[in-house]
Protein backbone atom coordinates (compact mmCIF):
# COMPACT_ATOMS: atom_id res chain seq x y z
CA UNK A 1 0.00 0.00 0.00
CA UNK A 2 1.09 3.35 -0.71
CA UNK A 3 0.08 6.18 2.08
CA UNK A 4 0.13 10.05 0.37
CA UNK A 5 0.74 12.48 3.20
CA UNK A 6 2.52 14.91 5.19
CA UNK A 7 4.70 14.31 8.24
CA UNK A 8 2.53 17.37 9.99
CA UNK A 9 -0.69 16.18 8.29
CA UNK A 10 -3.41 14.91 11.35
CA UNK A 11 -5.70 12.93 8.66
CA UNK A 12 -2.29 11.07 7.72
CA UNK A 13 -1.09 11.05 11.18
CA UNK A 14 -4.52 8.64 11.97
CA UNK A 15 -3.77 6.75 8.94
CA UNK A 16 -0.25 5.94 9.69
CA UNK A 17 -1.36 5.17 13.45
CA UNK A 18 -4.47 2.36 12.15
CA UNK A 19 -1.48 0.70 9.94
CA UNK A 20 1.33 -0.12 12.47
CA UNK A 21 -1.12 -1.12 15.04
CA UNK A 22 -2.28 -3.60 12.36
CA UNK A 23 1.25 -4.73 11.25
CA UNK A 24 0.90 -3.38 7.80
CA UNK A 25 3.63 -2.72 5.32
CA UNK A 26 3.50 0.49 3.00
CA UNK A 27 5.28 2.94 1.29
CA UNK A 28 4.67 6.85 1.83
CA UNK A 29 4.45 9.82 -0.65
CA UNK A 30 5.24 13.14 0.77
CA UNK A 31 2.70 15.68 -0.52
CA UNK A 32 3.66 19.07 0.92
CA UNK A 33 1.22 20.94 1.73
CA UNK A 34 3.60 24.04 2.80
CA UNK A 35 4.98 24.15 -0.80
CA UNK A 36 1.08 23.65 -2.45
CA UNK A 37 1.77 20.39 -3.57
CA UNK A 38 -1.63 19.00 -2.81
CA UNK A 39 -2.88 21.09 -5.69
CA UNK A 40 -0.59 19.97 -8.23
CA UNK A 41 -1.98 18.58 -10.78
CA UNK A 42 -0.58 15.23 -10.25
CA UNK A 43 -2.12 15.20 -6.87
CA UNK A 44 -5.65 16.15 -7.95
CA UNK A 45 -5.51 13.27 -10.40
CA UNK A 46 -5.30 11.15 -7.19
CA UNK A 47 -7.58 13.03 -4.84
CA UNK A 48 -9.33 15.88 -6.31
CA UNK A 49 -9.91 17.65 -3.02
CA UNK A 50 -6.17 18.21 -3.08
CA UNK A 51 -5.98 16.92 0.05
CA UNK A 52 -4.32 13.90 2.38
CA UNK A 53 -4.96 11.67 3.21
CA UNK A 54 -5.40 9.12 0.49
CA UNK A 55 -4.52 5.66 0.26
CA UNK A 56 -3.41 3.72 -3.02
CA UNK A 57 -4.75 0.05 -2.04
CA UNK A 58 -2.73 -1.54 -5.32
CA UNK A 59 -6.45 -1.69 -6.12
CA UNK A 60 -8.27 1.14 -5.31
CA UNK A 61 -7.59 4.96 -4.40
CA UNK A 62 -9.20 5.85 -1.30
CA UNK A 63 -9.28 9.25 0.35
CA UNK A 64 -11.43 10.25 3.47
CA UNK A 65 -9.28 9.49 6.65
CA UNK A 66 -12.20 8.03 8.66
CA UNK A 67 -12.97 6.03 5.16
CA UNK A 68 -9.89 5.13 5.63
CA UNK A 69 -9.78 4.13 9.17
CA UNK A 70 -12.99 1.97 8.58
CA UNK A 71 -11.63 -0.31 5.15
CA UNK A 72 -8.57 -0.79 7.22
CA UNK A 73 -10.92 -2.14 9.94
CA UNK A 74 -13.02 -4.69 7.67
CA UNK A 75 -10.30 -5.96 5.39
CA UNK A 76 -7.84 -6.40 8.00
CA UNK A 77 -9.87 -6.94 11.28
CA UNK A 78 -7.25 -9.06 13.38
CA UNK A 79 -6.08 -5.90 15.17
CA UNK A 80 -9.54 -4.23 16.03
CA UNK A 81 -9.58 -0.80 15.90
CA UNK A 82 -13.54 -0.42 17.17
CA UNK A 83 -13.86 -3.33 19.34
CA UNK A 84 -16.63 -3.92 21.91
CA UNK A 85 -20.35 -4.34 20.92
CA UNK A 86 -22.52 -1.81 19.03
CA UNK A 87 -22.66 0.58 21.79
CA UNK A 88 -18.93 0.53 22.62
CA UNK A 89 -18.39 0.97 18.88
CA UNK A 90 -20.79 3.91 18.33
CA UNK A 91 -18.80 5.55 21.44
CA UNK A 92 -16.15 5.16 19.10
CA UNK A 93 -16.98 6.49 16.50
CA UNK A 94 -18.30 8.97 17.98
CA UNK A 95 -15.69 10.40 19.42
CA UNK A 96 -13.69 10.35 16.74
CA UNK A 97 -16.27 11.86 14.49
CA UNK A 98 -16.47 14.92 17.39
CA UNK A 99 -12.47 14.88 16.40
CA UNK A 100 -12.00 14.38 12.77
CA UNK A 101 -15.95 16.04 11.56
CA UNK A 102 -16.31 19.07 14.45
CA UNK A 103 -12.56 19.85 15.45
CA UNK A 104 -10.07 19.51 12.45
CA UNK A 105 -11.97 20.87 9.76
CA UNK A 106 -11.94 24.50 11.24
CA UNK A 107 -7.99 24.68 11.49
CA UNK A 108 -7.04 23.09 8.12
CA UNK A 109 -4.40 25.14 6.19
CA UNK A 110 -6.71 26.40 3.63
CA UNK A 111 -9.06 27.76 6.35
CA UNK A 112 -5.99 29.60 7.89
CA UNK A 113 -4.65 30.58 4.56
CA UNK A 114 -8.55 32.15 3.63
CA UNK A 115 -8.34 33.49 7.17
CA UNK A 116 -5.16 35.38 6.38
CA UNK A 117 -5.07 36.43 2.74
CA UNK A 118 -9.21 37.19 2.07
CA UNK A 119 -9.84 38.54 5.46
CA UNK A 120 -6.34 39.87 6.49
CA UNK A 121 -5.91 38.16 10.25
CA UNK A 122 -2.46 38.59 11.15
CA UNK A 123 -0.78 35.13 12.83
CA UNK A 124 -1.85 36.11 16.41
CA UNK A 125 -5.80 36.23 15.11
CA UNK A 126 -5.14 33.08 13.22
CA UNK A 127 -3.68 31.53 16.80
CA UNK A 128 -5.93 32.41 18.46
CA UNK A 129 -9.36 31.06 16.20
CA UNK A 130 -6.97 27.55 16.18
CA UNK A 131 -6.58 27.34 20.00
CA UNK A 132 -10.46 28.65 20.02
CA UNK A 133 -11.99 25.64 18.32
CA UNK A 134 -9.40 23.36 19.87
CA UNK A 135 -10.73 24.24 23.21
CA UNK A 136 -14.03 24.20 22.26
CA UNK A 137 -13.74 20.67 21.37
CA UNK A 138 -11.57 19.79 24.16
CA UNK A 139 -13.90 21.02 26.80
CA UNK A 140 -16.32 18.83 26.01
CA UNK A 141 -14.28 15.63 25.14
CA UNK A 142 -12.34 15.71 28.71
CA UNK A 143 -15.95 14.57 29.92
CA UNK A 144 -17.41 12.17 26.88
CA UNK A 145 -13.93 9.74 27.47
CA UNK A 146 -12.93 7.29 29.84
CA UNK A 147 -9.27 6.15 31.56
CA UNK A 148 -8.72 2.74 31.36
CA UNK A 149 -6.34 3.77 29.92
CA UNK A 150 -7.92 4.72 26.14
CA UNK A 151 -10.43 7.18 25.28
CA UNK A 152 -12.62 3.84 25.23
CA UNK A 153 -11.71 0.71 27.23
CA UNK A 154 -8.84 -0.99 27.60
CA UNK A 155 -7.12 -1.39 24.38
CA UNK A 156 -6.51 1.57 21.66
CA UNK A 157 -9.19 2.32 19.41
CA UNK A 158 -9.89 4.57 16.72
CA UNK A 159 -10.93 7.55 19.27
CA UNK A 160 -7.46 7.48 20.69
CA UNK A 161 -6.43 7.38 16.54
CA UNK A 162 -7.78 10.50 16.13
CA UNK A 163 -6.98 11.94 19.95
CA UNK A 164 -3.50 12.10 19.39
CA UNK A 165 -2.89 13.57 16.07
CA UNK A 166 -5.35 16.10 17.68
CA UNK A 167 -3.24 16.85 21.07
CA UNK A 168 -0.12 16.94 18.41
CA UNK A 169 -1.91 19.96 16.87
CA UNK A 170 -2.70 21.91 19.87
CA UNK A 171 0.34 21.26 21.31
CA UNK A 172 1.83 22.74 18.56
CA UNK A 173 -0.50 25.55 18.80
CA UNK A 174 0.07 26.64 22.52
CA UNK A 175 -3.19 24.85 23.71
CA UNK A 176 -2.69 24.48 27.41
CA UNK A 177 -3.25 20.63 27.84
CA UNK A 178 -3.49 21.17 31.54
CA UNK A 179 -7.11 22.07 31.43
CA UNK A 180 -7.30 18.72 29.76
CA UNK A 181 -5.54 16.35 32.21
CA UNK A 182 -7.60 12.97 30.91
CA UNK A 183 -7.00 13.88 27.32
CA UNK A 184 -3.41 14.15 28.03
CA UNK A 185 -3.33 11.30 30.35
CA UNK A 186 -4.47 9.15 27.12
CA UNK A 187 -1.73 10.64 25.05
CA UNK A 188 0.82 10.07 27.49
CA UNK A 189 -0.15 6.07 27.26
CA UNK A 190 -1.17 5.88 23.56
CA UNK A 191 2.64 7.65 22.93
CA UNK A 192 4.13 4.84 24.72
CA UNK A 193 2.89 2.07 22.26
CA UNK A 194 5.46 1.58 19.84
CA UNK A 195 2.58 1.59 16.95
CA UNK A 196 2.00 5.23 18.12
CA UNK A 197 5.48 6.51 18.20
CA UNK A 198 6.30 5.22 14.81
CA UNK A 199 3.77 7.53 13.38
CA UNK A 200 4.57 10.63 14.93
CA UNK A 201 5.21 13.37 12.58
CA UNK A 202 9.15 13.83 13.53
CA UNK A 203 9.83 10.04 13.17
CA UNK A 204 8.54 10.75 9.14
CA UNK A 205 10.93 10.36 6.11
CA UNK A 206 9.85 14.11 5.09
CA UNK A 207 9.65 15.55 8.45
CA UNK A 208 11.88 18.75 8.84
N1 LIG B 1 -11.76 15.06 6.08
C1 LIG B 1 -10.46 14.83 5.52
C2 LIG B 1 -9.57 15.99 5.89
C3 LIG B 1 -8.25 15.92 5.21
C4 LIG B 1 -7.46 17.18 5.47
O1 LIG B 1 -8.02 18.20 5.85
N2 LIG B 1 -6.13 17.11 5.26
C5 LIG B 1 -5.33 18.26 5.48
C6 LIG B 1 -4.08 17.90 6.25
S1 LIG B 1 -4.47 17.31 7.88
C7 LIG B 1 -4.89 18.84 4.14
O2 LIG B 1 -4.61 18.11 3.23
N3 LIG B 1 -4.86 20.17 4.05
C8 LIG B 1 -4.42 20.83 2.88
C9 LIG B 1 -5.01 22.19 2.73
O3 LIG B 1 -5.77 22.64 3.61
O4 LIG B 1 -4.72 22.82 1.72
C10 LIG B 1 -9.88 13.53 6.06
O5 LIG B 1 -10.22 13.16 7.21
O6 LIG B 1 -9.12 12.85 5.35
Amino acid sequence: MILYGYFRSSAAYRIRIALNLKGLDYDQVAVNLREGAQSDDGYLGINPQGLVPALDTGEHILEQSIAILEWLEETYPKVSLLPGDSFARARIRSLAQHIACDIHPLNNLRILNYLKSNLDQDEEARNRWYRHWIRKGFSALEQQVGSDPFCVGAQPTMADICLVPQVYNAKRFGVDMQDFPRLEAINTHCLTLQAFKDAMPSNQPDAI
